[in-house]
């Protein structure tokens, strides 16, 4: 039997519809996070990341990214987030500096975040006398979510 996208496992393989996981599963588990690499402005060698195909194919999915930022004396951040989610369900999605460890949470500030759904965006702007605000990270989770989100897919568009 097919694990259609619903709230059940239909096919009894412990996960709930695992037939939607995304490009970048397995992430329900909030202990995985997936490293997107660099994003800078183009002047600086750099470019923006696009990502898409990404799905919450069930309510307990929580996807992680981080990033590299390459802040510089010369080149503050200057980070900014667009998102978009299915049109139906409340969508979170938060944006921390990492000082440190990625594997402490710790060592993991919230700078901003947005809930809803349809289109959001974040951003932060680095202090300019501090070049050590290189290390990010993007939770994204649902607080309600909706059948639809296992096939509708989200994007993170991020700039710096
Ligand atoms: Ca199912
Ligand atoms: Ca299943
Ligand atoms: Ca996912
Ligand atoms: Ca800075």
């Amino acid at each position: 039997m097919a694990d259609a996208c619903n709230l059940l496992d239909e096919d009894c393989s412990g996960v709930v519809n695992d037939d939607n996981l995304d490009v970048y599963e397995p992430n329900d588990d909030e202990e995985q996070i997936h490293d997107l690499g660099e994003v800078d402005h183009p002047l600086f060698g750099g470019d923006a990341l696009e990502v898409s195909g990404l799905t919450l194919h069930n309510a307990d999915d929580v996807d992680w990214f981080r990033f590299y930022a390459d802040d510089e004396i010369f080149d503050n951040v200057e980070i900014t987030i667009q998102i978009l989610v299915p049109p139906n369900g409340t969508y979170v999605v938060e944006l921390y500096r990492v000082d440190g460890d990625y594997d402490d949470p710790s060592d993991y500030t919230l700078e901003d975040s947005v809930a809803g759904n349809g289109f959001m965006e974040m951003s932060y702007r680095g202090a300019l006398f501090e070049d050590d605000e290189d290390d990010w990270a993007i939770r994204v989770a649902a607080t309600s979510w909706h059948e639809q989100a296992c096939t509708l897919n989200y994007r993170l568009d991020i700039f710096n």
